[in-house]
């Protein structure tokens, strides 16, 4: 076969594609006979696709490029650690100095007190790692009934079988199903879910969930509780101000492990290092994975406070992957990190790109089809409703509207997804706010043309 590379016509990358490559959460088939899109180069917060479109990428690849694509410095740290030691492991009481100095960075940068950090190669890995964590942990402690784990629905928590159970998605357990002793409360989800009540009352009322559930299941067979600061996959759900303080008063009442999962929050998304400092959460594991690298190497973990670090370490933990704190990752995330540092990222979100930002994304509530505006950090989300004052549903399938808008974005060469019929962007943390100005620009162009579509297919009526 001839070599494949970015010269080739795009339509054989496809037929080759569509015949060899199984994409994630995708029709195959279906996508084979459309033709994926190509990206063929990322620079900032742009890329570029095999037709030569300019794309602005609003979802900073997966949530992750944080620091921007092409930056070459991470090239080049992972060059010199292949060159030095491309591959040692972490088992059998040997270690190596990347994985040394990213568990010491990490201890620096996480919360006081959360000084320990187990590795995986990516976010669902780690989560996987920190379901035997929490059960490991209570079994030392001579509690070893206390094996249930509480979660949300429309909840992600990645999408192995132990990540895809956390996560509260009824769509990936009905594919290969959901492990036992994972349970779920609803989700503070006001504008979809709230009806009559304050978005306060109804915050409350969700979190109140959690101790119902611990009353019910007893708490001597609860471990812990897992949640996304803010849910990401699940359409940028920004909780309501009350939520999280019931939240932690409860996990503190009734003792049991409580889990941030900042996969998408940390590293700088909410304008904080971590999403829990943000929102005020006082985690005993955080999940970790995609801005740690800024997704130039897959790589994940938990980081774990000291007193769960201690009890799991008094002991073996039988437990830990080939690729736990691969040298090459570990490198590059510590080179993404120091760029972050002496570049003075997460002040750049917190200072500059969040507020310019926030006064544009929440004037697109003057838009025909949008009804709320949100956005933490980086972090935000537009609710399509064909009636604002009572949050209606569209009379389509859910999601109808919102995938006629991903479209339209696409042509205007503008990455912002939808959940459902939410509109969502989490772009790379280093925009600048002329490119703010033209997301912005795009977003409202690709909203006119959809709304335009949607009037004239006559959806624009409430459920
Ligand atoms: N936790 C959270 C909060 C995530 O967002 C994972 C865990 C799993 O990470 P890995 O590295 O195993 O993918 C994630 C991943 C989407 C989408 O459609 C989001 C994720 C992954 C794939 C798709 O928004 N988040």
């Amino acid at each position: 076969m001839n070599k494949i590379t970015n010269h080739m016509p795009t339509a054989e990358l496809q037929a080759l594609d569509a015949a060899h490559h199984m994409h994630p959460f995708t029709a195959n088939t279906a996508l084979g006979k459309k033709g994926a899109r190509i990206m063929t180069q990322g620079k900032g917060v742009w890329l570029t696709d095999s037709e030569g479109h300019r794309i602005i990428d609003g979802m900073a690849g997966l949530w992750c490029v944080n620091i921007g694509y092409g930056r070459p410095e991470l090239g080049d740290a992972a060059k010199a650690q292949m060159d030095q030691l491309s591959y040692y492991n972490t088992f059998f009481q040997t270690s190596h100095v990347p994985a040394i100095a990213l568990a010491a960075k990490l201890a620096e940068l996480a919360p006081e007190g959360m000084d320990h950090t187990f590795f995986a190669g990516s976010g669902s890995e780690a989560n996987d790692s920190n379901i035997r964590l929490v059960r490991r942990y209570w079994d030392v402690k001579g509690q070893p009934e206390k094996r249930v784990i509480i979660a949300r629905t429309n909840g992600y928590h990645g999408s192995t079988i132990g990540g895809g159970s956390l996560g509260g998605m009824a769509g990936i357990h009905a594919h290969g199903g959901k492990l036992a002793g994972i349970v779920h409360i609803g989700e503070p989800n006001w504008w979809e879910q709230g009806g009559d009540m304050t978005p306060e009352a109804f915050g409350l009322m969700r979190a109140q969930e959690l101790e119902a559930m611990i009353l019910n299941l007893g708490v001597e067979n609860v471990a812990a509780f897992i949640g996304e600061p803010i849910q990401g996959a699940g359409g940028v759900i920004i909780p309501p101000s009350t939520y999280w303080p019931e939240i932690q008063r409860i996990v503190d009442k009734y003792g049991i492990l409580l889990i941030a999962d900042e996969v998408i929050t940390g590293f700088g998304r909410t304008g904080n290092w971590f999403g829990s400092q943000t929102f005020g959460i006082k985690p005993h594991i955080m999940t970790i994975a995609k801005g740690l690298s800024s997704g130039y190497q897959p790589i994940g973990g938990s980081i774990v406070c000291d007193e769960v670090a201690e009890v799991i370490g008094s002991d073996e933990f039988n437990h830990g992957y080939t690729y736990s704190g691969h040298p090459v990752a570990a490198a590059v995330a510590l080179e993404n990190l120091r760029i972050m540092q002496e570049e003075k990222i997460v002040e750049h979100v917190r200072d500059v790109a969040h507020p310019h930002l926030k006064a544009k994304w929440e004037a697109l509530t003057d838009h025909p089809m949008v009804g709320e505006a949100k956005l933490v950090g980086l972090m935000g989300s537009i609710a399509l409703t064909p009636n604002k004052a009572t949050r209606a549903k569209f009379a389509a399938d859910a999601g109808t509207v919102g995938y006629k808008t991903r479209e339209r974005c696409f042509a205007n060469d503008l990455i912002m997804r939808h959940v459902g019929d939410r509109m969502i962007i989490a772009p790379p943390l280093v925009i600048t706010p002329d490119e703010i100005d033209v997301l912005i620009t795009r977003a409202r162009k690709s909203l006119d043309e959809a709304y335009k579509i949607v009037k004239d297919e006559g959806l624009f009526v409430a459920r």
